[in-house]
């Protein structure tokens, strides 16, 4: 029994009785007891079962709930996807100029890309293998989980009700059933293979390297920041710091606090700058670290790989909708571990041109400020003639993987 009173010694009291002291009425107690947790337990998976079937509906509740505060909301709830146009705060001005050059931080839509209290379910996906692999967990791992675990429960109360020894005084001295033994042999395996295919695909696709023309975007975990480079966009880099929480010790020194731009989302997932991507086109990322092993992680574009320091792991992700999508650091990396979170801001290719044209030393297939946009690009053209040869260097010096991986 060991040192520690078990939980049932524990309900009735922390006492250990003999077994003289084991009367009919402790015996009734037990059994209470244990009927009482047997049918917590049921309860329990009942509602477990309850849940993953509609997984949907609980997703849904929460933003809903959260849109119900504020009437401006609303819409993101019944369309997250159009939402991130539609917000109050930006008017219909930011919709009807796509094509804006200097366009805002985009605002994230409520419950999109980011954690939700109370969900048990994974996040909504947001790229073709998230989807993919969501439908695998959702749609085939957990109902075979739950054929399983209802068979097996059926399988114990009918073997305690029916072959008790009041029930069948006589056991039966079966050995063998041949009709048996091959179903519970075959049915594993083909339920093993079944997983299998599903499951090696997505491997596959997964791995599957991205076509020959894909924007190429370097990131790179140090402690305890993200830094991004766009070696297909003239080369400069972003470096990207969370932003500090009002009230709480500062985290990043001259870093603002969260909430201070109308674009912030959620305090410790939000950053000063975000890593900006194109929308509906496969992109390469090739991630490595400065430091230490740190792990690149966004859970709603189903996308996780290490960041390893001398070493560059490449991965495609395509993103399905605009919108910021949020994720961590998911590997150990020391003191500041959980602040170096992770934004991505997903525009479509003309904001996407636009944004890299803002950038100094920004280009797009070389050409640094197409004509026609003279608006903004005026302030960007002057560095750009320069910016090459000087975002070389530092793009070098923050990845020593940088050269053998060129
Ligand atoms: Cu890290």
């Amino acid at each position: 029994m060991g040192y520690y009173p078990m939980a049932s010694q524990v309900a009735r009291g922390g006492g250990f009785l003999s077994p003289a002291m084991e009367d009919e009425s402790t015996n009734t107690m037990k059994f209470g007891n244990k009927a009482h947790a047997a049918s917590l337990a049921f309860k329990a998976f009942c509602l477990s079962l309850a849940l993953a079937a509609a997984p949907q509906t609980t997703l849904a509740a929460a933003p809903a709930a959260a849109a119900s505060a504020t009437a401006a909301e609303a819409p993101a709830a019944a369309e997250p996807a159009a939402a991130p146009a539609a917000q109050a705060a930006a008017p219909a001005a930011e919709a009807a100029a796509p094509a804006a050059p200097a366009a805002p931080r985009m605002k994230p839509t409520p419950g999109v890309g980011m954690p939700v209290d109370g969900a048990i379910d994974l996040q909504d996906q947001y790229s073709p293998l998230g989807k993919y692999g969501y439908w695998i967990h959702n749609g085939v791992l957990l109902p075979i989980i739950a054929v399983i675990s209802l068979l097996v429960l059926g399988l114990l109360l009918w073997v305690m009700a029916r072959f008790n020894r009041r029930a069948n005084p006589v056991a039966s001295r079966t050995s063998h059933n041949t009709v048996i033994e091959v179903v519970w042999t075959l049915v594993p395996v083909l339920i093993l293979v079944g997983i299998a295919i599903p499951s090696i695909d997505l491997l596959a696709k997964q791995y599957k390297p991205a076509p020959a023309k894909a924007v190429t975007v370097k990131i790179t975990g140090n402690q305890w920041f993200w830094s991004y480079s766009y070696p297909d966009n003239g080369g400069f880099e972003v470096t990207s710091y969370m932003l500090n929480e009002p009230g709480q010790p500062i985290v990043n020194n001259g870093v603002r606090e969260v909430g201070t731009d109308p674009s912030d989302g959620p305090g410790q997932l939000e950053v000063d700058n975000r890593l900006v991507l194109p929308v509906g086109e496969p992109i390469r990322l090739q991630i490595t670290a400065a430091d230490v092993i740190h792990s690149f992680a966004v859970p709603s574009l189903w996308f996780k790989l290490d960041a390893v320091p001398g070493r560059i792991n490449e991965k495609v992700l395509t993103i399905e909708k605009p919108g910021v999508y949020y994720g961590q650091c998911s590997e150990l990396c020391g003191v500041k571990h959980g602040y170096m979170p992770i934004a991505i801001e997903a525009l479509p290719r003309d904001q996407y041109n636009a944004w890299v044209l803002a950038q100094a030393g920004g280009v797009i297939d070389g050409q640094p400020a197409p004509a026609p946009a003279a608006a903004a690009p005026a302030a960007a053209a002057a560095p750009a003639a320069a910016a090459p040869a000087a975002e070389a260097a530092p793009a070098a010096a923050a990845s020593p993987s940088a050269a053998p991986a060129a």
